[in-house]
């Protein structure tokens, strides 16, 4: 019914969606407790993205932090020389597809020279230039909903109904992909949580996120270590791994196609224990469908 893509073409790599996906956060981000600072950030970045690999991962998204909420802006040179090494490093090393975490035309163009073949912008290519440096790159994009800026959006987010409006943001977005020559094909959404949004907007956001399928591309759902979590379970940001988990599975059963982690080993097993339980589904729906009058001759 909801004709969803079944795969994504980044690059040389088919990433299969038939079933979700784990893409694996790898923050590049000085760390200013360190002697080493930014050739160490780089060598950790490296370092943590091989292991979530061999973890399990299926695609890692590298950010240089500047499209966090609340983060200070970061000039597009040192973005670049956060990102860059990161990204060839691993295009070198492994064999999975490598999304780019950026709002900025130049640091996409740069990243996918350097060997990204996804895009992922939580300003879902509203910047100037941005719509026609991903038409040219040709890779796959994913557009999240946010509301209001980086700076702005966690002051009170206010929704008459957020389903109907995250998704006509995103309808929008498609729509504005498609006339700048990016087809659907290469097109995921992303409902955005956390980004200029309260609790109960990030719970309807999960709890209906079947809603956002009917728009017949892939959904990719991020609510890792979120404050969302820490809200549900009263956690500090280290211990919200297996509230991030459960989260994730909730995703999945929803009809997310790629969940956006830190924690990729333990998702997996989450993940898993969906595909067992799936594969094991009646497939025709005898328990599922309760009609009132049981015919004689149906099984
Ligand atoms: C502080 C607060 C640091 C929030 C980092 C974050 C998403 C994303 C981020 C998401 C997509 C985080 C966020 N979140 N990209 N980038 N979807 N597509 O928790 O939900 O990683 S930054």
């Amino acid at each position: 019914m909801f004709d969803t893509t079944p795969s994504l073409q980044c690059g040389k790599y088919t990433l299969n969606l038939d079933a979700p996906r784990i893409m694996a956060i790898i923050n590049v981000t000085p760390d200013s407790f360190s002697d080493g600072g930014h050739l160490a950030s780089v060598q950790q970045a490296i370092d943590f993205a091989l292991r979530a690999v061999e973890q399990g991962a299926h695609m890692l998204d590298v950010g240089g932090e500047s499209t966090r909420p609340n983060a200070r802006p970061v000039s597009i040179d040192e973005e670049l020389s956060r990102v860059i090494p990161v990204i060839e490093a691993l295009a070198a090393r492994v064999e999975v597809p490598i999304s780019i975490d950026t709002s900025k035309p130049q640091v996409m163009r740069a990243a996918v020279a350097a060997g990204a073949n996804f895009i992922n912008d939580v300003f879902a290519l509203r910047n100037d230039g941005a719509l026609d440096a991903a038409a040219e790159l040709g890779v796959p994009v994913c557009l999240m909903h946010m509301l209001g800026s980086p700076q702005t959006m966690q002051q009170d987010a206010h929704y008459d109904d957020v389903l109907v409006q995250v998704r006509q943001f995103l309808t929008e977005r498609i729509f504005a992909c498609e006339m700048s020559g990016i087809p659907k094909k290469n097109i995921v959404i992303d409902p955005g949580f956390g980004f200029g949004k309260q609790l109960e907007h990030n719970l309807a956001l999960l709890a209906n996120l079947e809603y956002f399928i009917q728009l017949g591309v892939p959904v990719l759902a991020g609510v890792s270590r979120k404050s969302m979590i820490g809200h549900i379970t009263g956690r500090a940001l280290e211990q919200r791994v297996v509230g991030s988990a459960a989260a994730a599975l909730i995703a999945a059963q929803n009809g997310a196609r790629i969940i956006r982690v830190h924690d990729v080993a333990e998702t997996k097993d989450a993940l898993a224990v969906l595909a067992a339980v799936q594969g094991a589904a009646r497939k025709d729906h005898s328990l599922k469908a309760k009609p009132s009058i049981q015919w004689p001759d149906e099984d």
